[in-house]
């Protein structure tokens, strides 16, 4: 890990991440898109704590990548390293509203008590066909091929419903071996598979009517409203970092279209 991030875009390498593979295909899947950096505060791009007891202390990283291109307003990555404590990628791709299509989401979370698994591409306008026939069409042929080889992921709120779609893959996994075994030979191919058909679907975008923006604006921040109030790392991030670097971090950089685009 460098000493300092300069730029958001600046490739990120965190010493035995887990999830470092998992980034690295994402950026180089998205770089031939015509990414720029995305403006975030020197804090939210790296920061690093201590948790654990005093006799045995945790180091903690969390780092973000984030970027944006013509139809995608911001794609971002938060990234955390805990050793045993817990190891994160969330990743999320905010498509500009002048664009039918959906968010990409990946939650790939390793905890003490085993790996939580989310992969998703989640509707801004769950009801509206325009928005998600077109999508959910290609999106549930590779999420049967994956979901097949998943355990599943157990309940999740009633009212997480409207903002995940038919092709929501969410598995838990415990840790170990056969959970590894797991991750190489069916997680980390439908990333792949979820990003692929999500990046195509940004090349084939065609730019929209200003009466449909302003429906997928409302519609998006709908979306990231519920993920920044409801957001499962809240308790995790406050223990690392304290509570107000994370509301901070949570409303200003991880789910920020009310601050940007109002
Ligand atoms: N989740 C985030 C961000 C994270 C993050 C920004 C920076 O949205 C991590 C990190 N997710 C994270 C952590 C946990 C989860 C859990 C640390 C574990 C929390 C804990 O047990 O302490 C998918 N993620 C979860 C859960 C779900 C999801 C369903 C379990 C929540 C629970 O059991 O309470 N991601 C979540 C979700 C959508 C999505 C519901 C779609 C709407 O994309």
């Amino acid at each position: 890990m460098s000493p300092s991030r300069l730029s958001s875009l600046e490739p990120l390498t965190i010493d035995h991440w887990r999830w470092q593979p998992f980034l690295d295909h994402a950026c180089a899947a998205l770089e031939p898109f015509g990414l720029q950096p995305y403006p975030i505060e020197p804090e939210f791009l790296l920061q690093t704590s201590e948790t654990g007891s005093k006799s045995k202390p945790i180091h903690v990283t969390t780092a973000t990548w984030a970027c944006s291109s013509r139809k995608l307003r911001q794609i971002r990555a938060a990234c955390v390293e805990a050793g045993s404590a817990a190891s994160v990628l969330n990743f999320v791709v905010n498509p500009s509203t002048s664009y039918d299509l959906p968010f990409f989401g990946a939650d790939l979370v390793t905890l003490p008590a085993g790996h939580l698994l989310a992969l998703d591409l989640q509707p801004a306008l769950k009801t509206d066909a325009q928005h998600t026939k077109a999508v959910w069409e290609r999106l549930m042929p590779i999420f049967e091929r994956w979901q097949q080889r998943l355990p599943g992921g157990g309940p999740i709120p009633e009212e997480a419903q409207p903002y995940f779609s038919p092709g929501f893959l969410w598995t838990r996994i415990p840790l170990g071996d056969e959970g590894d075994a797991l991750i190489e030979e069916a997680v980390k191919p439908a990333f792949r598979d979820y990003l692929e058909l999500y990046l195509q679907l940004v090349q084939e975008a065609e730019e929209v009517s200003q009466e449909r923006s302003a429906e997928l604006l409302a519609g998006q921040k709908r979306y990231t409203t519920y993920r920044a109030e409801k957001d499962p790392a809240r308790g995790m991030l406050t223990r690392f970092h304290g509570s107000e670097w994370t509301e901070e971090y949570i409303h200003g950089v991880l789910f920020d279209l009310d601050k940007n685009r109002t």
